[in-house]
């Protein structure tokens, strides 16, 4: 039988379905998600909770006139089968295809490009301002989860919001879910309303009688008086009236019916910012995702290879463990991600010691200083592309103060997939420019164990950042050390170029030496181990006696290691030298698989091996795109 979606090429598409057409519908988008999700890798559950919330909102809502901003646009995937990208579909989180959050350079219907948390009320309420200030009169709508609007940026815009009072929707897509449940007293407040059967019964009674009355008309107000009086049984102190919008809420986010009439109601109340609370399921319709929402948010791609070796977030977090056994001022703070970065496994065992604090990288880091200011040793166990976030509290709240914080920086360099928002490709750069802070990066998992070791032991703050996915497979040493601080190691011996690399590229640099060496040249290979301190007296002598020298690092070049090492020689006034830097050159990096893109920037032993014969002007088939000469 021709499928329904077939027929929808625009929102336009529809506004003529009868009811039992869009259940159809419904049922094929769920199928639409499941095929290509579970082929490509994507989030899963978080969309097919959102089925019938973005069948409603395209129905009522008139896009690419009215702005429908979805926050962190990760549950934007019904959205972009609605709205014109359905044939390219299957080519989502591909290199080269669609992305798996919203962009302002795939549609017009996505009006606001996200990947990050808790952008969508600030960025909304600008669009609405804007309308407003020209004069305009289309409509903005901000679609928030649980998870995100714990967010303190959604929290500051909510604030101004209420303040300015403009004509806004907020629809609040509650799950009781982030990743893992939300955490926090908001998020219980929130949630409160959605098990409380004292609410939903009084409600449905209610809901006979206000749904008889003509919308806004006195009896009407009376009556959602009285609901909202029964939602004060239950919500007691968050009142969003008080906050200056209009509730509307509780909605089933599942009944396509009851989500049209508010939005409807939502559109056309003019006077406040309305607040449309959404109750919906997370991987609603899809068993496997209903019954592990946890798994089901993000899962891998079906090419994935079996893990054989572990993550290098399973060995930290194992090794977080260890530590933890023996030191009880140990704690571990994730700003909600305690799957991805595995503490969940400390978490069992200490409960007490480890926090998720939400999606808050920025409270994270600075509850981490309060901790370490009474003698605690704190880890934050954050994502690089997160971490972004809360760059003035690494300056201003640790390292101004010298407190001994560790970050604990994963999915440092190309993440792959998720693409241009999640690459985290610059933490090289904005950590080595802050005073007091010291910058690592392990070149396989067993060095991170000893480096989170040294960390712990440091009495300073201190940044260790590895990769996604597994390690290279090394044996871990059972008992722990110190790393010298500022001490690289040399792996490989060669008196015609020194190969400098940091992290995850040392492993490449080692076989690209293997590669030259079947050209006749020899390369020194050295693991910096850190990019702050940097080991000078080991760079500069080599520097001194070998005139070729090549840096490797999965950062941007602007600021990363290279140009500290460029510096360093520079500072030590060695100028007869030939040097190169590899690594990401001044753009976003897209998505698409680790390999496709370390390919792509000349950051794997192929590549590596092709710039240094290029040093030595020995012709290659082809001159890799990456890096910069200095
Ligand atoms: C700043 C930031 N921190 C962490 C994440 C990782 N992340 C992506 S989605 C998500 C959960 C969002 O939960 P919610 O808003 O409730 O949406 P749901 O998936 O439950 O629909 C998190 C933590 C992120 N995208 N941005």
């Amino acid at each position: 039988m021709a499928r329904l979606l077939d027929k929808i090429d625009s929102p336009s598409d529809l506004k003529g379905l009868t009811r039992g057409q869009l259940k159809q519908l419904a049922t094929e988008l769920r199928q639409e998600l499941v095929t290509i999700v579970t082929t490509n890798g994507g989030h899963l559950a978080s969309n097919l909770g959102a089925v019938e919330l973005t069948i409603a909102l395209h129905r009522v809502f008139d896009s690419p006139r009215d702005k429908i901003v979805w926050d962190v646009g990760h549950q934007s995937y019904v959205h972009k089968l609605l709205t014109g990208r359905r044939r390219q579909f299957a080519s989502l989180r591909q290199y080269g295809g669609l992305s798996g959050f919203t962009s302002r350079d795939e549609s017009p219907h996505d009006p606001f490009g996200a990947g990050h948390s808790s952008t969508s009320v600030s960025a909304a309420l600008g669009m609405a301002k804007a309308r407003d200030l020209s004069g305009d009169d289309y409509h903005v709508v901000a679609v928030i989860g649980d998870g995100a609007i714990t967010g303190g940026e959604a929290l500051e815009a909510l604030n101004q919001v209420g303040h300015l009072g403009s004509r806004l929707i907020i629809v609040f897509n509650n799950n009781g879910m982030s990743i893992s449940p939300t955490v926090g007293t908001l998020a219980k407040l929130l949630n409160k309303v959605r098990f409380d059967h004292r609410y939903y019964q009084a409600k449905e009674e209610s809901k006979q009688v206000i749904t008889s009355l003509p919308w806004g008309s006195e009896l009407w107000q009376v009556s959602q008086r009285v609901k909202s009086g029964l939602k004060g049984l239950v919500m007691p102190t968050l009142r969003w009236e008080e906050l200056g919008f209009t509730y509307m809420g509780s909605i089933d986010g599942h009944n396509v019916s009851e989500l049209e009439i508010a939005f409807t109601q939502a559109r056309d109340y003019h006077l406040k910012p309305v607040f449309v609370h959404v109750i919906t399921t997370k991987g609603k319709g899809y068993y496997p995702a209903e019954d592990d929402a946890v798994y089901f948010h993000g899962v891998p791609p079906k090419s994935a290879t079996a893990k054989v070796v572990p993550t290098y977030s399973e060995v930290f977090a194992q090794t977080v463990l260890r530590l933890a056994r023996e030191n009880p001022k140990l704690v571990a703070i994730t700003p909600a991600m305690p799957e991805g970065n595995y503490l969940g496994i400390v978490e069992a065992e200490f409960p007490q010691r480890v926090f998720d604090v939400g999606i808050c990288e920025q409270h994270a880091v600075t509850f981490a200083a309060g901790l370490a200011t009474q003698g605690f040793i704190p880890i934050v166990a954050i994502y690089s592309t997160f971490l972004q976030r809360a760059f003035d509290q690494v300056i201003h709240d640790v390292c101004l103060q010298e407190l001994p914080v560790v970050f604990a920086i994963d999915r440092g360099g190309i993440v792959g997939d998720d693409g241009k928002t999640h690459q985290g490709t610059f933490d090289i750069s904005y950590l080595t420019l802050i005073p007091n802070l010291i910058v690592s990066a392990p070149k396989d998992e067993n060095e991170l164990q000893h480096l989170l070791y040294t960390a712990v032991k440091a009495g300073r703050p201190m940044a260790i950042r590895y990769p996604r996915n597994s390690g290279v497979g090394i044996e871990l040493d059972t008992d722990l050390h110190e790393i010298p601080i500022g001490k690289g190691e040399i792996l490989r011996q060669g008196d015609d170029v020194v190969i400098l690399a940091i992290g995850n590229t040392v492993i490449h640099a080692f076989n690209a030496a293997q590669e030259l060496a079947a050209n006749g040249i020899e390369a020194t290979v050295v693991n910096a181990r850190f990019v702050k301190p940097l080991d000078a007296e080991l760079i500069t002598g080599l520097a001194s006696q070998i005139k070729r020298l090549v840096t490797v690092e999965e950062n941007v070049l602007s600021g990363g290691f290279g140009s500290s090492v460029t510096d360093l020689l520079q500072k030590s006034g060695i100028s007869d030298i030939q040097v190169r830097s590899i690594g990401i050159p001044d753009e976003f990096v897209e998505q698409g698989t680790q390999a496709i893109l370390r390919s792509k920037y000349g950051l794997d032993a192929k590549g590596i091996a092709q710039r240094v014969l290029a040093m030595f002007s020995i012709p290659q088939p082809q001159e890799c795109s990456s890096g910069k000469s200095k």
